[in-house]
């Protein structure tokens, strides 16, 4: 009896072996094949999932490298910049055709670009931007025009503030992850659209990282500091303004009454929002840039001109329209 039990035991162990080889072969075989009947493969290192806009724009960019057939080694920096270099180190050993980042800051750069340039890859920049000194190592930049941004967020807060007759505007900023392009520039632009209305006074700049536990944390101090002196929030992003937006709560206050928000992205939770009057204005910035990157790649390879700056068409909502026509968001 014993015999023959060991003998059934033996030939269940020599079947369950010989499947898991081949389940080991298949999943192999189709993570290779994945890349191998691509005609192009690009190398992609994302920032981080820090917002829904950040979120948005990865699954846009796996969307359309599917749409057009290009392979895609697609990594997470997880909001730091040494993790980036080594991605792009590594996209370079692995010979990839062409090399895409959306760079966390704006320096910092020059070495790992050099590699690449001596190694033949050419390198396009998605989203953010890098110090202008070293933007012949790249073969152009595909995203918002942040300047561009700021300086609408500043417009519509003229238009607000003749429409209120107000007639002393203080304002405190809750801006996006220090030295980065849409920090940068999305502050210029908003104090370039403001600097000759005698009414706007900015209280103070907080650095919130883009990050919605910052906004909170940035707007519960800013309340203690300055209470009922704030007449405006200006937040560089819609995760923050979300992290914000309780605390305005909490210490009493109506947002989008008694607080002006004005925010950045125009992700669907934040645009819901702001169609329940708790923002005042959303700049759009549009995260969907993997149409233009996949056709950069393709233009690249066949050695053919790109433009050095690719902008998306981008819109401004705000409680100056009729708000209940805005197409689903889809981030
Ligand atoms: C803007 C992008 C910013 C978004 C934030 O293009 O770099 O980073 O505005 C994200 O939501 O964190």
């Amino acid at each position: 009896m014993k015999l023959k039990n060991i003998r059934k035991a033996k030939s269940v162990s020599i079947i369950l072996s010989i499947l898991a080889i081949a389940f080991l072969f298949v999943s192999c075989k189709k993570t290779d094949t994945s890349k191998d009947d691509k005609d192009l493969l690009l190398g992609f290192s994302q920032v981080g999932s820090e917002s829904a806009w950040r979120i948005g724009n990865t699954n846009d960019i796996k969307e359309k490298a599917d749409e057009y057939n290009i392979g895609l080694m697609l990594e997470n920096a997880n909001q730091k910049q040494e993790n980036q270099i080594a991605a792009i180190r590594r996209f370079i050993a692995y010979k990839v055709d062409v090399i895409a980042f959306s760079p966390i800051v704006e320096e910092g750069w020059e070495n790992v670009l050099t590699e690449a340039k001596e190694a033949g890859i050419p390198v396009i920049l998605v989203d953010r931007d890098i110090s202008s000194d070293q933007s012949d190592l790249t073969a152009c930049k595909i995203g918002a025009d942040f300047y561009k941004e700021g300086r609408k967020a500043g417009e519509y807060l003229i238009r607000k503030a003749d429409d209120l007759k107000m007639e002393d505007v203080n304002i405190v900023e809750i801006a996006g992850t220090e030295d980065s392009t849409p920090m940068r520039q999305r502050r210029a632009g908003f104090k370039a659209a403001i600097a000759n209305d005698k009414r706007m006074h900015i209280l103070k700049s907080v650095d919130g990282d883009f990050l919605k536990s910052r906004g909170a944390e940035c707007m519960r101090t800013l309340l203690e500091e300055y209470g009922d002196k704030i007449d405006v929030v200006y937040s560089h992003n819609d995760e923050m303004t979300l992290g914000a937006i309780p605390e305005i709560e909490k210490a009493g206050y109506t947002p989008g009454e008694d607080i002006i928000i004005i925010s950045i992205d125009g992700g669907q939770e934040a645009i819901d929002v702001l169609k329940s009057g708790k923002i005042n204005c959303i700049v759009e910035c549009t995260p969907k840039l993997g149409k233009e990157v996949m056709e950069t790649v393709i233009k690249l390879k066949n050695g053919e001109e790109v433009e050095k700056v690719i902008h998306p068409e981008e819109e401004v909502f705000s409680d100056e329209q009729d708000l209940s026509d805005i197409a689903p968001r889809g981030y």
